[in-house]
Order: C-alpha cells, then sequence, then structure tokens
C-alpha cells in the first residue's frame, strides 16, 4: 500500500511536498517563535484542484490538516502543535494560489487567489484607481488567504472594518474535500446561509480558503499624515475625537508609547520623532481635502507636533508605530495579547494593566489601533510556555469589557480562554458547526476550539 508521502506526491508533484526537517522548519514555527510545532510534510499545493486532492488524500486516512498562508501569523493558528516524536499533522501551505484576475471596474471588485499578498492585491487594485480596504505591517509575506482566515484588521480598519467587510464571496475546500465556489461578485445575494462569512474568521478549522471575491474602494489619497506626542491614552482618545470632528475622515488612527518608541529607536536607529519627549503618541491619517488645517495646529496637543504631507515624509512618520513588532522580537519572543475594548473603557484597561504585568516580572509594550479600539498588549519576560501573565491580562481585558481578539484570531494561544470572550451557548453553538463540517476533526485542531477535555 502506498504511504502518505507517496499519494501526496502524486497529487501535487515531489516537488511541492516537503519532508527535509531544515525546509519545513520555515513552516512550523509562526512568526514570534513562541509556537512551534512539527509535521509529517508541508504540501505546497498549485491550485483549488489539488487542494481538493490534498484533502481528500488526508481525509481518507484521518491526517490532520494545518493551512498556511503567508505564515505571519501571531498566535499559533498556522503552526502545527506536538513534537518530533509525535508530528502527525501536514501542513498546507497555499501560497502558491496566486490567481489575480482583472479588476472589475464596473463592479470595484476583484477575485484574487489565497496565496496573493495584500501588497500585491493593493499594488493591483491602485493601478486601476482602486483600493483594497485592508493594509497592514506584514503585507509583503501576510495572504488574501490567511488574512480571511483570522479575519485579519490593519491600520484602515478606522475606515473599511476587518477583512470580513471587505468580502463578497469565497471559494473554499471542506474537510470532505468538496469545494464550495461562491466568486461570482452578487451584491444582493439573500440565498441561505452566508457561508462566506461563516469561513472568515473560522482560522482554517471549518474549511480552506482558495479564492475570494473582494470588494475594492475608490482610491482615496492620504491629505496629511500627524504624529503628536500625547501625556496617557486617554488623551489620545480624546485627541482623535477632536480631530475626527474637525477633517472630513480619519484613514488610520495609531497609538504607541514611550517604552516601544525605545525599543524602535534602539534597533533602528531613527531619531526622536518629535522636540520634546512623550509618554505616548497618536498617528493619524486625515483624508480628503478642506480648509481644516489651520483649525487643527489650533489643537493644544498639535502645537509640537509632526505633520506630513509628501509619502516620505509620512512613510517616516509610520516608521515608528509600522517597526514595533520586529523591534520587539528583536528584544525577547513577546506573548502577544491582542485585545479591544469600548472605546470608553480602554483608559480604565491601561491604567489597570501595569500592575497586572509588574507582578508578573514582566514589561508590557503597549500600541495598537486606537481609532478601533484595539491594544497590541506585547509582554516581554516570561517563559514562551508559561501563560500565566497571559491569562492575568485577558482576565483584565475581560473586567474592563474587552475582547481577547481583536484581529490576530484565537489560534492555540487563546484557545483556552475563549470563554472569557463567548458565552457558554455561543461556544456550544461553534462546536456544533465544527462537528457538522468537520466531524472527525481534521481541519486544524487545537486551534480556535480547545480539545474537548475527556
Ligand atoms: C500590527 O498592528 C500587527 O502591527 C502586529 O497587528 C501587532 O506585533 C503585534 O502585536
Ligand atoms: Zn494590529
Amino acid at each position: 500500500m502506498r504511504d502518505l508521502i507517496d499519494e501526496l506526491t502524486a497529487v501535487a508533484g515531489a516537488d511541492n511536498v516537503l519532508t527535509s526537517p531544515d525546509v519545513t522548519a520555515g513552516y512550523t514555527a509562526d512568526w514570534t517563535r513562541r509556537f512551534q510545532g512539527v509535521a509529517r510534510c508541508v504540501v505546497r499545493p498549485r491550485d483549488t484542484g489539488q487542494v481538493a486532492a490534498v484533502i481528500g488524500v488526508c481525509a481518507n486516512r484521518g491526517v490532520p490538516v494545518v493551512p498556511q498562508g503567508g505564515n505571519t501569523g501571531l498566535v499559533g493558528g498556522g503552526v502545527p502543535a506536538g513534537d518530533a516524536a509525535n508530528a502527525q499533522g501536514v501542513v498546507i501551505s497555499l501560497r502558491r494560489l496566486r490567481r489575480l484576475d482583472p479588476v472589475d471596474t464596473l463592479a470595484s471588485q476583484v477575485t484574487a487567489g489565497a496565496g496573493v499578498t495584500i501588497a500585491a492585491l493593493r499594488e493591483h487594485a491602485a493601478n486601476a484607481g482602486l483600493e483594497y480596504g485592508v493594509d497592514l505591517a506584514s503585507r509583503d509575506s501576510a495572504t488574501v488567504g490567511g488574512t480571511i482566515a483570522t479575519n485579519a484588521g490593519g491600520i484602515l480598519t478606522v475606515r473599511y472594518g476587518h477583512t470580513r467587510a471587505q468580502l463578497l464571496g469565497v471559494e473554499a475546500v471542506l474537510a470532505d474535500g468538496s469545494v464550495i465556489s461562491r466568486l461570482g461578485g452578487i451584491h444582493s445575494d439573500n440565498s441561505g446561509y452566508e457561508l462566506t462569512q461563516l469561513l472568515a474568521g473560522s482560522e482554517g478549522t471549518l474549511g480552506i480558503v482558495t479564492a475570494a471575491r473582494l470588494r475594492l474602494h475608490r482610491a482615496e489619497p492620504v491629505s496629511l499624515t500627524v504624529l503628536a506626542g500625547v501625556p496617557d491614552i486617554g488623551a489620545a482618545s480624546a485627541l482623535l475625537a477632536e480631530v475626527r470632528s474637525l477633517v472630513p475622515a480619519v484613514r488610520a488612527a495609531e497609538y504607541f508609547e514611550a517604552a516601544g518608541l525605545t525599543l524602535v529607536r534602539r534597533h533602528t536607529g531613527l531619531p526622536a520623532p518629535l522636540a520634546a519627549d512623550y509618554p505616548a503618541f497618536l498617528l493619524a491619517d486625515i483624508t480628503g481635502s478642506g480648509d481644516y488645517h489651520e483649525r487643527l495646529a489650533s489643537l493644544p496637543f498639535l502645537t509640537d507636533a509632526s505633520v506630513a504631507v509628501d509619502s516620505q515624509a509620512r512613510a517616516a512618520l509610520w516608521a515608528y508605530r509600522e517597526r514595533h513588532t520586529e523591534s520587539i522580537s528583536a528584544a525577547g519572543i513577546p506573548h502577544k495579547l491582542d485585545l479591544a475594548f469600548p472605546p470608553a473603557r480602554i483608559a480604565a484597561f491601561r491604567a489597570d494593566l501595569d500592575e497586572v504585568v509588574t507582578d508578573a516580572g514582566a514589561q508590557a509594550i503597549v500600541f495598537g489601533h486606537i481609532g478601533a479600539g484595539n491594544l497590541h498588549v506585547n509582554v516581554l519576560g516570561p517563559d514562551p510556555d508559561d501563560d500565566a501573565v497571559d491569562e492575568a491580562v485577558f482576565a483584565l481585558a475581560a473586567a474592563h469589557g474587552g475582547t481577547i481578539s481583536a484581529e490576530h484570531g484565537i489560534g492555540r494561544a487563546k484557545a483556552g480562554a475563549l470563554h472569557l470572550s463567548r458565552t457558554p451557548a455561543e461556544i456550544a453553538a461553534m462546536r456544533a458547526i465544527k462537528s457538522g463540517l468537520d466531524p472527525a476533526g481534521l481541519l486544524n485542531p487545537g486551534v480556535l476550539l480547545a480539545p474537548v477535555s475527556s
């Protein structure tokens, strides 16, 4: 009888079934290095038919499958668990699914394969005078499929919503190898369950997205970028509210603090962004024309702000925010806690956070998408597999009305804490959907829904 590797080779070709640990290592550790596992092999199908055939082989043999996009995930959702003695699953990398159809300018839509990067998609849309509504620091590696699976957010969430809001339909392979496809781009379609939205944010546990029909927006130039120093997060929120009331539209509104800035400057060698030192910062992109510049300049916090108009100067300001992730990673293996709050409760959470983190002998670097109420709390200090600080911060977030995942997903990292954000009835409904679509539990086991203890 042929073994698993032979069968997968027959489907995807020998070059696309990777077994050497040196090569598979690039697929079995996530970006943070906190989550690492082992796979029997990595398969790299070329098209939807090959994905379906790979899933068919694995389903027949009862082999678990971990779908993976650009491997920029931060919560262990796209890498297998396990150790060398216990390698069970197969990683299926969707990066080769790079179909990118011409932009449909009449409908402002495009169909893109799961492996197309967000940068390539955004460039393709821009060439047609349109914009894809998701952008994020990992744009050169993060893929359409991965960002749908995690319902990724990013810097434009405040303007266009999460990935979910860009989706008109998906093509996907289900756990039994069947293919569903809704790439027709019909705006109004009420014909039954919305499977596209069910797959968005399902983190590869219900099906494997192979392509998507995506909504595009009219290109919207940024007229200026402002970086302002503020005393704390409450002041950043208040300043953002004032700015919003004075300008046509805010496209992005980001937050970071002095501790993160120190790491960024140490790692990148960038100069101080403003003349004075500040505990916290608000960075905002403003769009639309009008005579609001003078009104903005009258805001007290903006007297020592840096205002950039041309794209090079704007990119220089954005570097202070966008280079946080790599700079933190250079300082250690962080615990990435991606939280979101109702706007009115974010300052109280921030005020209580330091005590919880200091009690754990750790340091918190806080930044994020303040316009969307989303804070990235990166904790440095505790061992990668010590979850105590994660649990303490999640409990604090829940006590402040927050959620434990804003845009990164639940992954393996937070599956055991899902109950802090979802009720028992909701989790039971999720488990019912999971067992209906994947009765053998082969798609990304242990991600999003923790194994049920017997
Ligand atoms: C960002 O907003 C990403 O830059 C990564 O979501 C956040 O590193 C992080 O915690
Ligand atoms: Zn983010």
